[in-house]
């Protein structure tokens, strides 16, 4: 990459905050009617998805400047460098590999001189052996039972696309199979989930890329004695745990045999892993077939993303607009209300991918950004956020822009639901955009002194990405729509979306309270306040 300014220096970045001046005294209502066509024209399309963001607060000069901003931030070369397998987690000193786990077959990607696909189809064939095995029968526990309960036992990138994407496709999950999920190192997070399981038909799946992670290992060792205490035999845990892991040795000190692994590399980030063999409990869950059909989805993406002009690829619009409205706008969230029940823990699987990634305030080059980077993402599904939150997003006084997700064809078509569903969120996204005048409200004859309270000024921004059924394959595009919208965003701004170096401190710090909350004795040396919480709680 040649030399290229930095994001506040660059041209377009002072010709955008001009024009943003001006953008901000212009309401939807206006852009709508000067442009009768804008819900038409203002759409992009790709793997399966239709992105509507016409009720953007932009114009096609702003577009114009955004594009002009991703050149001068040179993107493109950026997005060659990351699907290259250069090592562009500098701070890591990794490549950033995702895109090839779901590659077809005879594509080619090098990294440090090795072709890496054939290892990633040697592994998922591996999987998909494995997964037919459990769901037929065929792999038996240790009393000769067939499995009818996994367990997946991760935490963070190792849980989070594994719950949302079980969640997301259970249409397409074995129903005859019990899945489980244990995250948190809070014994009650373990004993409820195999409170009513059988220990003899039972499979846990430790799923750790580092396999050092405490929560983890914590909850892997429970696991054992679970499963100990009701089959005694020691040689029960070779049928009853597998791994997902890229640390062979520590695998093996477990106890769990490698012939039972499956193994990933280190250019995966945790949060970018759900589609790596860390999505076995998926596999297992909905079949090799269906899964092999949301990588497909996710690569349709990814060729968009590599191949598509700015102005028409999906995640770049989707980068960009946030760009627009974090440094414009002074925007500090972003609401994902998706209106499909299936896409519950979407917005939680969502706020690793985005805060993990792009909650930096350093550049690559470890200068401080004089700018604000990552927004906060959060959300519910729709209609339920209608009948709580919604309210601030109406008419509090921070404007966040809002993700409305849907579907044309529903899983479960019950009466008149998904009619009511869909009908909510478009009717949300026109309410906040259009809002309702003072003049309307006074021809439906409120009272002057209701009148402000009943006000929706409107001009909330929101995106409306839309898709035909919430399938695999759907799942797999939408989610590589918000990874390479990340990526844009880290792009734009300079910074590493692919280190996390922030959650260490933390981490560390437990170590050395573990011993002084058991011990009664111990000295403590913290500040007061800690000092005197641990006392609190050592009780
Ligand atoms: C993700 C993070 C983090 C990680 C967990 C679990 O990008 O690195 O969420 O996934 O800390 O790590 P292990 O898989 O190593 O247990």
């Amino acid at each position: 990459m040649t030399a290229y300014p930095p994001f506040t220096r660059t041209p377009a970045y002072l010709s955008l905050m001009l024009h943003a001046d001006a953008m901000k005294h212009k309401h939807l209502r206006d852009l709508f009617r000067h442009d009768p066509d804008r819900g038409e024209n203002f759409v992009a399309r790709a793997a399966g998805l239709y992105f509507d963001y016409s009720k953007h607060i932009i114009a096609d000069t702003t577009l114009r400047l955004l594009e002009k901003l991703a050149d001068e931030r040179q993107l493109d070369q950026h997005i060659a460098a990351m699907f290259r397998g250069d090592k562009i987690n500098s701070t890591e000193d990794r490549a950033v590999l995702h895109v090839a786990l779901r590659a077809p077959r005879e594509a080619e990607i090098m990294v440090d001189g090795q072709n890496v696909v054939p290892e990633v189809h040697a592994v998922l064939d591996k999987m998909g052996h494995f997964a037919e095995r459990v769901r037929s029968g065929e792999w038996r526990g240790h009393t000769g039972k067939r499995i009818k309960n996994i367990v997946n036992i991760g935490i963070g990138g190792s849980d989070l696309g594994p719950v949302m994407a079980y969640e997301a496709l259970k249409p397409y999950t074995a129903r005859d199979m019990v899945f489980r999920f244990v995250s948190n190192v809070d014994g009650s997070d373990f004993a409820e989930a195999v409170r009513d399981l059988d220990a003899s038909e039972t499979l846990f799946i430790v799923a750790s890329k580092t396999f050092t992670t405490l929560e983890t290992m914590a909850n892997a060792d429970l696991a054992r004695q679970w499963v100990l205490a009701a089959l005694t035999a020691p040689e029960a845990i070779a049928k009853h745990f597998v791994a997902v892991s890229t640390n062979e040795k520590a695998v093996r000190e477990f106890g769990i045999d490698t012939a039972n692994m499956f193994g990933f590399w280190d250019w995966v980030g945790g949060r970018y892993s759900m589609d790596s063999a860390i999505g076995l409990s998926t596999m297992l869950a909905i079949g090799p077939d269906h899964f092999r059909a949301m990588l497909d989805g996710f690569h349709a993406m990814d060729e968009h993303f590599r191949t598509a002009p700015y102005l028409e690829n999906l995640p770049v619009i989707m980068g960009l607009l946030t760009v627009w409205y974090v440094n414009f706008f002074g925007v500090s969230s972003i609401a994902v209300l998706p209106y499909d029940q299936y896409l519950k823990r979407f917005p939680a699987y969502l706020q690793q991918l985005t805060m993990e990634s792009n909650g930096k305030s350093v550049t690559l080059a470890g200068e401080r950004v004089d700018y604000a980077t990552g927004p906060v993402y959060w959300g519910e599904p729709g209609t339920n956020g209608q009948h709580s939150f919604h309210q601030l997003i109406h008419q509090g006084t921070a404007v966040i822009p809002c993700d409305f997700i849907g579907f044309k064809h529903t899983h479960n078509p019950l009466g008149s639901h998904h009619a009511f569903l869909q009908a909510n969120m478009l009717a949300q996204a026109e309410a906040l955009a259009f809002g309702k005048t003072y003049e309307q409200l006074r021809l439906e004859g409120v009272s002057e002194a209701m009148i402000p309270h009943r006000l929706f000024e409107g001009n909330r921004p929101s995106s409306m990405i839309l898709a035909e059924q919430l399938t695999p394959a759907t799942l797999g595009s939408l989610i590589a729509l918000y990874e390479h919208s990340v990526f844009t965003q880290g792009v734009i701004w300079g910074i590493n979306s692919f280190d996390q170096w922030g959650v260490e401190l933390g981490k560390v710090l437990a170590k050395r309270i573990i011993p002084e909350l058991q011990n009664p004795a111990a000295a403590l040396n913290h500040d007061s306040s800690t000092n005197t919480l641990i006392r609190f709680l050592r009780g």
